[in-house]
């Protein structure tokens, strides 16, 4: 048992002693202690990760904890993204400011557990997409899909850390899915030591590129808010890595390498490919998630089944992800529909020109030069 296992047992332990015995001080206890995160976490589905009772002292612990990391961060380099918000530079990755202390917090206190599952994006090559699919093949229950958004199915790991109350993750059903932008190389060692697995979803930088940017068109801003900046001048911000986990290049690379030195703990999957043939990519998921389907499934047509509840086509049309807002912890409003564009391949050309095409094209096959990482359909 590792010393930050021990630690995490202990706190269990203090814990149990310190919850008051009658059931209906204790739940006065857990609303109470609540209420604040409640606010700040209001996700009903994750919500109960919030309602460990803590002592007054571990409360204090962690909110100083907290409070070193935002110290840590404010000596880190700063530049705007293209979102127009405050980036820091850690690790060679440019992170939005407000996450940095939820990925600070994680190496601390994340302790994966073999059966976990990592979905891994950059942002804009298709979180939402893998959410469903990965939440429709671990339940086999893709109509939950139909009054559930995809970004309710795993909770994203860094955002669920950032605030100054840790949450306990035992209380989540196992095997338990969670999303992170994470790169590979700032992942908690806990994460890349243990033998949790991590899917990962690579997209074509030129259509991940336009997608951030139509995303962070759509962002609520609040009125004080500049407005968002040109295309030209977002891709120029992009080509230097000033967008959230930033460059995209390496992004992309580190995980490519790792699932191929250590293909059990990394699947590497590719949006283009995903879109040219769903059912085989839903297949090798499930298979790496150590669910492959029986004859009797397939029989059934469930791999179909789920490839058509978590299409763009149907998702993007259930009222469930056409209506609401979500993001209000990090003083956001983010239209639950804004994860639904047109979720095409090669809509670039709608978009970029020749040249800024060009440019973008010879960056990617500088950096991706004899990787063997290739993007199809691009
Ligand atoms: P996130 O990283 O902020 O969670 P993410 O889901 O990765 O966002 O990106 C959204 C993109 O995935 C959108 O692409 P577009 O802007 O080019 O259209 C969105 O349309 C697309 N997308 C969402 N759901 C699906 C789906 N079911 N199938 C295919 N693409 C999808």
């Amino acid at each position: 048992m590792s010393y930050q296992n021990i630690l995490h047992s202990i706190n269990i332990l203090v814990t149990s002693f310190t919850v008051p015995s009658n059931p209906k001080v204790q739940e006065e206890e857990r609303r109470m202690s609540s209420q604040k995160d409640k606010q700040m976490f209001s996700n009903p589905y994750f919500i109960e990760c919030y309602y460990t009772p803590k002592t007054k002292e571990q409360k204090e612990k962690e909110l100083r904890a907290h409070q070193e990391y935002k110290e840590e961060i404010a000596s880190l380099p700063l530049q705007q993204s293209l979102q127009q918000r405050p980036l820091r530079l850690y690790k060679g990755f440019w992170f939005h400011e407000i996450i940095l202390p939820g990925i600070l917090s994680l190496h601390h206190h994340l302790h994966p557990t073999p059966s976990d599952i990592f979905l891994a994006t950059f942002p804009k090559s298709g979180t939402t997409w893998l959410k469903a699919l990965a939440f429709a093949i671990g339940t086999r229950n893709p109509y939950a899909l139909l009054s559930r958004h995809p970004h309710d199915c795993s909770p994203f790991i860094e955002g669920f850390f950032s605030g100054p109350r840790l949450p306990d993750l035992d209380v989540l059903p196992s095997p338990r899915q969670f999303a992170t932008h994470i790169p590979y190389s700032v992942l908690p060692n806990s994460v890349r030591d243990s033998p949790c697995r991590i899917i990962y979803l690579c997209r074509e930088p030129k259509d991940t590129l336009v997608s951030t940017y139509h995303y962070s068109k759509g962002m609520h801003r609040p009125e004080a808010a500049p407005q968002p900046m040109p295309l030209p001048e977002a891709m120029e911000l992009f080509c230097k890595g000033l967008s959230m986990y930033g460059p995209v290049w390496e992004h992309q690379l580190e995980y490519w390498q790792e699932s191929q030195s250590q293909p059990d703990k990394v699947l590497f999957l590719k949006y283009e490919d995903m879109k040219a043939d769903p059912e085989a990519n839903v297949r090798r998921m499930a298979e790496f998630m150590g669910r492959p389907f029986s004859v009797e499934e397939e029989m059934n047509g469930m791999v179909g089944e789920i490839v058509r509840l978590c299409s763009f086509e149907k998702l993007s049309q259930l009222e469930v992800n056409k209506v609401g807002v979500r993001g209000k912890e990090f003083g956001l409003a983010i239209k639950n529909s804004s994860f639904f564009r047109n979720g095409k391949v090669g809509d670039w050309r709608e978009h970029l020109t020749e040249q800024m095409a060009e440019k973008l094209d010879a960056i990617t096959q500088a950096k991706l030069y004899q990787s063997g990482l290739t993007y199809s359909n691009s």
